[in-house]
């Protein structure tokens, strides 16, 4: 759809959920009444900077339907996404959500290349988690064969993979790395499989990680983003050109905002990202801050896509690290790692504070079983990754190398932040 005509629905749309929302929600209808706002003060796309914020925390404090817009009656399906904290945050859709969820996955694995031929393993977790019934639905849609294993059991993955002639694997992209070591393990040989496509999400892929999980299985994937709050999985995901993921502009409205000052921030700019839902019935979102750190690429896409596309996400307004000083995402590092030879692409990130300064130890396995006894060729190793990591990010870290194997693998969403700060802050007090 041309641009000019996007914007037109995304404004007529617009105007829809702030009434909508003003109708049928009563939390919404306090918030716009105290900010003044109506439909009618909608007149143009820039004027959604008059509407509040909505944060996880209303959602929460609203537990577990209050932000829902229709009777539960009208809901057809619930998830959930855990959060670190507490209860979870409950999400509702009405059968026509379920519809246009449907419809912007299947254009996700459309953009993909996935086809009617394809068979589809989906090894995301089945259940509140939006990956995997996401996913379901829309390559249904598209006609390929969805074969729902769900995630754990790797050894049974690594034989289905095999066996059913898998082309599509949907995981984390850390599953798929951690998929392809059990699959060597159990003696396959990766090239025999049929895999070509891997469609990952859920959680970031740094380019190092991507290449690594390409070359073992010899397939070509995309990056997919997406959340609870907002639908789940199709928000945005990357076509062939992977130049920045494309969102469904004729379903949310995404902008970039001053994190500090949650002022918008003119396009191109880097900051968090906030969106709109224009279409969902169940649960509408007015300007979700997603936390999420990304910026708006609006120039036209080789595809032909008109979409606007987003920058893979950077990290998480509340995962960035502060070491004495230094801001850095835990993504950054794990370039930085991805970069040197002779480790594993599995890291952990641990935080301790002492004396009033923050602490950061990277735990990284190396590969070669033979180091355990050249404690030199270590040491070499060590010093090697704390001279880049301190070159390229200006942050000084304590390396410990540890044996293959030895780090935590992931079904899911891989955690690589043991963040041991809260605990000692108390201790200090
Ligand atoms: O992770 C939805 C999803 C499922 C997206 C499957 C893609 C594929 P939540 O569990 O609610 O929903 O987590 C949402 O995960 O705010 C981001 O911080 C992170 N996230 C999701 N996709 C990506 C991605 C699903 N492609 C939170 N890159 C979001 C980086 C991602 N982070």
């Amino acid at each position: 759809m041309p641009r000019k005509q996007l914007e037109a629905l995304q404004l007529e749309r617009l105007k829809w959920v702030v009434d909508y929302c003003d109708r049928n929600v009563e939390a919404y209808h306090k918030k716009l009444s105290a900010a003044k706002v109506t439909s009618d003060k909608i007149k143009q796309l820039s004027d959604i900077k008059y509407i509040p914020f909505t944060t996880k925390a209303d959602i929460r404090d609203t537990y577990p339907y209050g932000l829902f817009a229709v009777p539960l009656k009208k809901i057809v399906r619930i998830h959930a996404s855990s959060g670190t904290t507490g209860k979870p945050t409950v999400v509702g859709y009405t059968r026509k959500d379920i519809d246009n969820w449907s419809d912007i996955v299947a254009r996700i694995c459309v953009a993909a290349g996935v086809t009617d031929e394809d068979v589809a393993q989906i090894s995301f977790g089945y259940g509140l988690f939006t990956g995997a019934l996401g996913l379901h639905y829309g390559l249904e849609k598209v006609g390929a064969s969805v074969i729902p294993v769900s995630s754990g059991n790797t050894e049974k993955q690594a034989m289905i993979l095999k066996d059913f002639g898998t082309t599509v694997l949907i995981s984390t992209p850390s599953y798929a790395m951690y998929m392809s070591e059990v699959a060597k393990d159990t003696g396959i040989q990766l090239d025999e499989l049929k895999l070509r496509i891997g469609m990952f999400g859920s959680e970031g892929c740094t380019p190092e990680l991507r290449n690594r999980i390409e070359q073992g299985f010899g397939l070509f994937s995309t990056d997919n983003y997406g959340m609870s709050e907002l639908m789940g999985p199709g928000v945005s995901g990357e076509c062939q050109y992977r130049d920045g993921l494309h969102f469904a502009e004729d379903h949310f409205i995404p902008e970039i905002i001053d994190s500090e000052t949650g002022e918008v921030l003119d396009k191109g700019e880097t900051g968090e990202l906030v969106i709109t839902t224009i279409t969902k019935e169940g649960i509408p979102m007015l300007r979700y801050r997603t936390r999420d750190i990304s910026r708006l690429n609006y120039e036209p896409c080789r595809c032909g896509r008109t979409h606007v596309r987003m920058d893979k996400v950077k990290g998480r307004s509340d995962d960035m690290l502060k070491i004495r000083g230094v801001n850095v995402f835990p993504s950054q590092i794990e370039s930085v790692l991805g970069n040197i030879e002779g480790i594993s692409p599995h890291y952990q990130l641990v935080l301790t504070r002492s004396h009033f300064t923050d602490y950061l130890e990277v735990k990284v396995e190396f590969i070669d079983t033979n180091l355990l006894e050249h404690y030199g060729e270590i040491e070499t190793l060590q010093k090697q990754i704390h001279a880049k990591l301190h070159t390229v990010l200006g942050i000084d870290a304590k390396i410990s190398l540890v044996e293959p194997r030895s780090i935590e693998r992931f079904a899911g969403k891989a955690k690589r932040i043991v963040d041991l700060r809260v605990f000692e802050k108390e201790i200090e007090k």
